[in-house]
């Protein structure tokens, strides 16, 4: 099973999976809902100014809201983070929604996830599960292969702002949207019940919600593999976990009751 997603996960760093979530749809829009209800000591909100089409997002709320929780031991999730990673197990990170309401503008820009992450692994995946239709004009975008390009592009948060980490002399980015001509670029029309898995270090960013007549709801959850370990990066990380800076270093092992093994 999931042999052929499995092979392209691999060689393009990011596979959309068909239908394999339409039984939880409810159960994730009453976590979303939860989380917009009570918001969680990372909520942002990255359109502030704008009167309509806000971009919010939270995190790393998953213990507090049941449905998530559900979502994370019940679904099929696990089993497949731990097939598609060619892991011997599979381990919850965090989970991450990002809702861009009716006829947002709010691009997310190119970026991708490691290089902010205190985390280190060589398998991840990220599984981004929409819970509206997305048109492939509103869709989040990958480029393929660029998990295998051997980079750590220096980590930049929605709003633009550089990660300021000690040491580090990360590249960055290349404009991508002058040169798109230049990258095999992947996207797709997605329903709910699909959704898309991609590695922390693919390149990834979403246009707008180019729909006036609903939002863009999703949450993407992360998972790790057998290898995956604490990182120190020496500066502000996301999401930041504190008190891990205070007792962990680069290389522990995560903890069990923070980063559950979940299959
Ligand atoms: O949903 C988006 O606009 C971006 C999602 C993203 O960057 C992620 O899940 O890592």
């Amino acid at each position: 099973m999931l042999s052929e997603e499995q092979k392209l996960f691999k060689r393009d760093g990011a596979v959309v999976l068909r239908g394999l979530f339409k039984d939880w749809i409810d159960v994730l829009q009453a976590g979303i809902q939860a989380n917009e209800q009570n918001p969680g000591q990372w909520f942002r909100d990255y359109t502030p100014n704008e009167s309509k089409g806000h971009f919010w997002a939270d995190y790393c709320n998953w213990q507090n809201i049941p449905p998530f929780e559900r979502f994370i031991k019940e679904s099929p999730a696990a089993e497949i983070a731990k097939t598609l990673m060619q892991s011997a197990q599979a381990r919850m990170f965090h989970e991450h929604v990002l809702v861009k309401g009716p006829g947002s503008s709010k691009v997310t820009p190119w970026h991708h996830d490691a290089p902010y992450y205190p985390v280190d692994a060589k398998q991840t995946l990220s599984l981004w599960v929409p819970l509206d239709p997305v048109s492939r004009a509103s869709a989040i975008e990958f480029i393929a292969g660029s998990h295998l390009w051997g980079k750590h592009f220096k980590a930049q948060s929605f709003n633009g702002q550089y990660y300021d980490h000690e040491g580090a002399k990360e590249e960055i980015l290349p404009d991508i949207d002058q040169h798109r001509e230049d990258y095999n670029i992947l996207g797709w029309d997605l329903q709910p019940g699909d959704a898309i898995a991609f590695d922390y270090l693919t390149i990834h960013g979403a246009p707008g919600n180019l729909s006036n007549e609903h939002s863009r709801r999703a949450v993407s959850f992360r998972w790790l593999g057998d290898d995956a370990v604490y990182v120190n990066r020496g500066g502000k990380t996301s999401p930041q976990y504190p008190h891990l800076a205070e007792r962990l270093s680069t290389g522990d092992a995560l903890p069990e009751d923070e980063f559950p093994i979940i299959a």
